[in-house]
């Protein structure tokens, strides 16, 4: 299989896909508080706190999804992307106990497990047979594998799969291998770009603010430390992502604010790609009490965190959390991104049922459900450029192995 790459960003190139134009009618909005958001949104002013504020507490969810909408087709048009992926979660072994994460485990712990070097390659040469650009790698925060360890898993996928995209540690990685090898965080990643590191994720931040960090996350590096790893990353030129994690224990201000700060941080350090809101999943953790988020809530987190982060290019519903079938219903509101294929997932198993890792979408069901919705389904790799592969080598309903 051969496969090129062009840039994407190009306005001319969308639009010759895009058969939509992008309308917006605030005259037709039932609830008239979201009226003057939409004069801000068409004269290009970023939202305030009090403008999120009424995104979440309007009843009228079809003009928010309109005003989502907008900004998603002004920037992207009629399409969606997509990518030809697989998650590697190298360990489950955490020295933390986050009491939203079911997925963590003490050394020695039923279910505790780490690959090596070996299981890792083989992985990534899974990967690269089936057509993946990008392998998304990471772990919990291993208490004894050295700093030299990470980086010669790097290097050896480098040097095995030149082509293969490194996404990989989250910023809560990057702050305990700045313990653990004794550097800063600028030479850490300095020596992971060294070894290859392409970019990096944007999991582990949670929701910024320390109530919600002492309740549910304590331990854990708090919002200044995750934002100064995503400015030093931008400094050093890798493209970085972004998440919250929402539907625990946070309000809806705490939710905005935590939007705004990453607003705030992609005007002073840009670099950041795509927000991906991750929607709670309950069951299995410490806080399986509580209810997790409605369709609705989901709907509305994807569509305001569209609309508060204007200097974002793109929305990612993941489907692992949102589901498939909503993660379909949120290219209406605000979403451009699906992320990809995945393959195996350990992190969270809505989609998959309790115990299992395998969670595998096939390019063919991504491109119907993109398709159906009225979007054309657009291959990129991470740096959200085309992927354009050769027709010879290409069959219909492959499958990732
Ligand atoms: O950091 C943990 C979250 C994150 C649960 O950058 C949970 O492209 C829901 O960051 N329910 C990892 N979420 C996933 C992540 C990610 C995923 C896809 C794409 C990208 C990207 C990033 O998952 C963790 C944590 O915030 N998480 N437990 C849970 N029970």
């Amino acid at each position: 299989m051969t496969l090129a790459l062009e840039p994407l960003s190009t306005a001319a190139t969308l639009q010759q896909e895009d058969c939509r134009v992008a309308v917006l009618n605030p005259a037709r909005f039932s609830d008239k508080a979201l009226r003057p958001i939409a004069e801000k949104l068409i004269g290009g002013t970023s939202l305030s706190f009090d403008d999120g504020m009424a995104l979440w507490n309007t009843r009228d969810i079809f003009s928010l999804g309109e005003l989502a909408n907008f900004a998603r087709r002004v920037r992207h048009g009629n399409v969606a992307y997509y990518n030809i992926n697989r998650h590697i979660n190298y360990t489950n072994i955490c020295a933390l106990s986050c009491k939203f994460c079911e997925f963590q485990r003490k050394r020695g712990a039923a279910g505790a497990y780490e690959f090596s070097h070996e299981d890792v390659f083989r992985m990534a040469g899974e990967a690269v047979a089936s057509g993946a650009t990008e392998v998304h790698i990471v772990g919990g925060l291993h208490p004894w594998l050295p700093f030299d360890w990470y980086l010669g898993m790097l290097s050896g996928l480098r040097t095995r799969y030149a082509k293969l995209h490194l996404k990989a540690f989250t910023a809560i990685e990057i702050n305990h291998f700045t313990k653990i090898a004794r550097l800063s965080t600028r030479e850490v990643l300095a020596a992971l770009k060294e070894a290859g590191l392409g970019s990096m994720p944007g999991g582990g931040a949670e929701v910024f603010d320390d109530r919600v960090h002492d309740e549910v996350f304590k331990g854990k590096l708090r919002a200044d430390g995750w934002l100064e790893v995503h400015r030093t990353a931008h400094e050093l030129g890798l493209k970085t992502n972004a998440t919250i994690l929402y539907g625990h224990v946070e309000t809806r201000e705490e939710r905005t604010r935590h939007l705004l700060a990453l607003r705030e941080l992609q005007k002073e350090a840009p670099g950041f790609q795509t927000i991906i809101p991750l929607s709670f999943i309950p069951e299995g953790s410490e806080l399986g009490h509580l209810p997790g988020n409605t369709g609705l809530e989901d709907l509305k987190m994807l569509a305001i965190s569209r609309l508060m982060l204007d200097n974002f290019e793109h929305v990612k519903a993941f489907w692992i959390m949102q589901s498939m079938k909503l993660s379909q219903v949120s290219l209406d509101w605000g979403v451009d991104d699906l992320d990809g294929t995945v393959v195996w997932y350990d992190i969270t198993k809505r989609e998959a049922g309790a115990g299992n890792r395998h969670q595998e979408q096939t390019v063919d069901s991504i491109k119907r459900l993109i398709v159906e919705a009225g979007y054309v389904p657009v291959e990129r790799d991470t740096l959200y450029r085309r992927v354009i592969r050769d027709p010879a080598n290409w069959t219909t309903g492959w499958h990732v192995q």
